[in-house]
């Protein structure tokens, strides 16, 4: 009887200590969670845009990577305007820097292949889209480069100031 009881008292400690050994290794585990390891760390910077006639606007304009992210930025557009529009991501060092026509519109075929981060095409106002981009630092010009024709007039997005810089650091 006594010794059932003090194998019985052991039993309870041994899985006292067990768990506290658990627990310390959880501990170590997430202390030991350095970037780029986890499914957590992984989680893109997002940047929320706003698209309406004729503007963009980035919140934040201004993205600082973290290490684990992988250079993910997921961009999260809202077309809160009255019709269609697209969001365009381009490396260059400003809106100038783009190719643009004589008119000041875009020539997106000439664009380096390697600066067309990609984009969302054309969608409904009121909708909302998201795309995960992959992007290294640096200087990016978002823009909306639709020609609507109003009757023999085409207005273009672009040339209407649809654009905004996004720097990521
Ligand atoms: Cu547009």
């Amino acid at each position: 009887m006594n010794n059932a009881t003090h194998d019985h008292f052991l039993s309870v400690r041994r899985v006292l200590v067990g768990a506290i050994a658990a627990t310390a290794l959880l501990g170590a585990g997430l202390v030991g969670l350095a970037p780029g390891s986890g499914a957590a760390a992984h989680k893109p910077a997002v940047v929320k845009v706003k698209l309406i006639e004729y503007k963009i606007k980035l919140k934040p304009s201004t993205v600082t990577l973290k290490a684990a992210s992988a250079g993910k930025v997921k961009m999260v557009a809202a077309n809160k305007g009255s019709m269609e529009h697209e969001m365009v991501v381009v490396r260059a060092d400003s809106v100038e820097a783009l190719p643009l026509d004589a008119d000041g519109v875009v020539v997106e075929d000439q664009i380096p292949e390697a600066d067309f981060m990609g984009e969302i095409g054309e969608y409904k106002q009121g909708r909302t889209k998201s795309k995960v981009f992959t992007l290294t630092p640096g200087t990016y010009v978002v823009f909306c480069n639709i020609d609507v024709d109003y009757g023999g007039t085409i207005i273009n997005h672009f040339k209407q100031d649809m654009h905004a810089v996004l720097t990521v650091k």
